[in-house]
């Protein structure tokens, strides 16, 4: 075959153990939601995967009643060392069910089957084996004596990480003793619902996880019930914005994780193959759906011919399409209201005058796939250097000082994540002091490890998720 030439997609059901119809887990029990149902798509071929059950206001009410009685009753007075064992068992559950888990992801986001299988599989079980060793020592977490849980936690999360990013929510409140409410997101909800399945597994006790499926105004009535009394949000920063002003005044904890807008900054004396495979990694890893994605590239004006030379080279080898297949690295965009916004924002960059460079990767017919590309003579007034495309597109923008690399990385509402490459340690240093972000990465880009805890600056939102840190957004702490 040739470098373009790729095998047919396989159907859906023909790969995946998939049910015809999803239903929501409340109480510890799959019921019929009184919502709507709504049928879940794979991007990558535009086939119905799913039939799913959702949840309506009274289902969010039965769900938090479930959650607070689970709290009150068995989960809250529960030994730290008794939770820890349930918190452990579901993350062996989760490698038990691997491959399972890892094609239902693909198959629902779009994602390639290497990334699933690599990345977020393996992360989300081990964000529940970090969080079950926490379960007993919260007393020497250095948050303060005898630190109690806060209750019911209600949880929203975004279509990018379905499964990673449930993890990032559910292990920690279940670690400190709090139960959960969790709210997927209505493009990937079957992961979650999977979970479900590994919570029965796991004997978890009624109640402890309930996850009701369904569109934004399911999430609202999460966020708004009156008996939640934590809210962990994660994803774009307007309805971010939206949920803090509707919870101002009222005595629910808050943490949001929102957009980013990232700049990875590549001075002279780089070692310019490794950043050219950091910088690939990422501005191409999930197709781009990712809120730390380095989707602005600051090169120091003397190496960006070379640089940008390189990027090319190596992006035009990237192979786009079959997210099942293993060779796949670009796989499809989530869904076509995604791919709209892609392709407007791509569309004003052209606009505004920046040169467009798209990978020669021909597109399958069906799903939604965008090439990569790479947008130079970009300037900073430009949109596609402001706003978040969530996609497979890179905005490259030259800097020829430190100190002017550091106002344009920093010239963004958000504040989440960046990258410096240099071969100087003391640079790094002097960077990382003045970037405003969450996350500085130096000589890599998108790691993750549970015990490093992950949050933002300035629109990116406010607390920290994982780590010793992030235990503290569902405890009450004294002093
Ligand atoms: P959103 O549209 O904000 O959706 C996120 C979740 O909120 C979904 O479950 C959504 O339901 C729900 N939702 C929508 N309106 C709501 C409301 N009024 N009240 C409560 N919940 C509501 O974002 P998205 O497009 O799914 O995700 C992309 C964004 O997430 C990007 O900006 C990205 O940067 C951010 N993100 C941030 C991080 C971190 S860690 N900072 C990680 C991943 C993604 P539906 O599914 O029905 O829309």
């Amino acid at each position: 075959m040739s470098q373009w030439e790729y095998a047919p997609a396989p159907e859906s059901r023909d790969v995946a153990n998939l049910k015809p119809k999803y239903r929501p887990f409340i109480g510890g029990e799959f019921v019929d939601g009184s919502g709507d149902p709504l049928k879940t798509v794979n991007p990558a071929t535009e086939e119905v995967l799913a039939e799913v059950g959702t949840a309506s206001a009274s289902d969010v009410d039965a769900a938090v009643k479930a959650a607070r009685n689970a709290y009150e009753r068995v989960w809250g007075p529960m030994p730290g060392a008794e939770r820890a064992k349930y918190v452990f068992r579901l993350a062996r559950l989760i490698q038990e069910r691997a491959r399972e888990l890892a094609v239902l992801e693909t198959l629902d986001n779009g994602k390639p089957i290497k990334e699933s299988r690599d990345s977020d599989i393996p992360t989300a079980a081990a964000h529940f084996f970090y969080h079950a060793g926490w379960a007993d020592k919260l007393d020497h977490a250095g948050l303060g004596p005898d630190p109690r849980p806060l209750g019911v936690a209600g949880q929203v999360i975004p279509w990018n990480f379905p499964l990673l990013m449930l993890a990032w929510k559910v292990a920690p409140a279940l670690a400190t003793g709090n139960t959960v409410v969790l709210k997927p997101a209505e493009t990937t909800p079957l992961t979650a619902l999977v979970f479900a399945e590994i919570c029965q597994q796991a004997d978890l006790p009624p109640g402890v996880v309930n996850i009701v499926p369904g569109a934004g105004d399911i999430g609202a009535a999460v966020v708004e019930h009156p008996d939640v009394d934590k809210v962990a949000f994660t994803g774009s920063t307007e309805v971010g914005k939206h949920i803090q002003r509707t919870l101002a005044g009222t005595r629910k904890r808050l943490t949001l994780e929102l957009g980013g807008k990232a700049a990875n900054i590549v001075f002279d004396d780089a070692p310019l193959d490794q950043a050219v495979e950091g910088i690939v990694n990422g501005i191409f890893f999930n197709q781009g759906h990712v809120c730390c994605a380095g989707s602005r590239l600051l090169v120091q004006e003397s190496i960006a011919e070379e640089l940008l030379d390189k990027l090319r080279a190596r992006i035009s080898t990237l192979r786009l399409g079959d997210p099942l297949d293993k060779n796949t690295d670009i796989g499809a965009i989530n869904s076509p209201e995604q791919l709209a916004k892609i392709t407007e924002l791509v569309a004003s960059g052209e606009r505004d005058g920046a040169q467009r460079w798209s990978s020669p990767c021909p597109l399958p017919e069906k799903g939604y796939f965008f090439a990569p590309t790479v947008f130079s003579g970009v300037e900073q007034s430009m949109r596609i250097a402001r706003e978040e495309i969530f996609g497979p597109v890179l905005s490259v923008l030259t800097f020829r000082t430190p100190d002017e690399a550091v106002a344009k990385a920093n010239n963004t509402p958000y504040g989440l994540s960046a990258g410096v490459w240099t071969e100087k340690g003391s640079r790094i240093l002097w960077m990382a002091d003045r970037l405003r972000a969450g996350v500085v990465w130096a000589n890599t880009f998108n790691r993750f490890d549970p015990a490093a805890p992950f949050g933002g600056y300035k629109e990116s939102g406010f607390g920290r998720e994982g780590g010793r840190t992030g235990l503290e957004a569902y405890l009450h702490v004294q002093g």
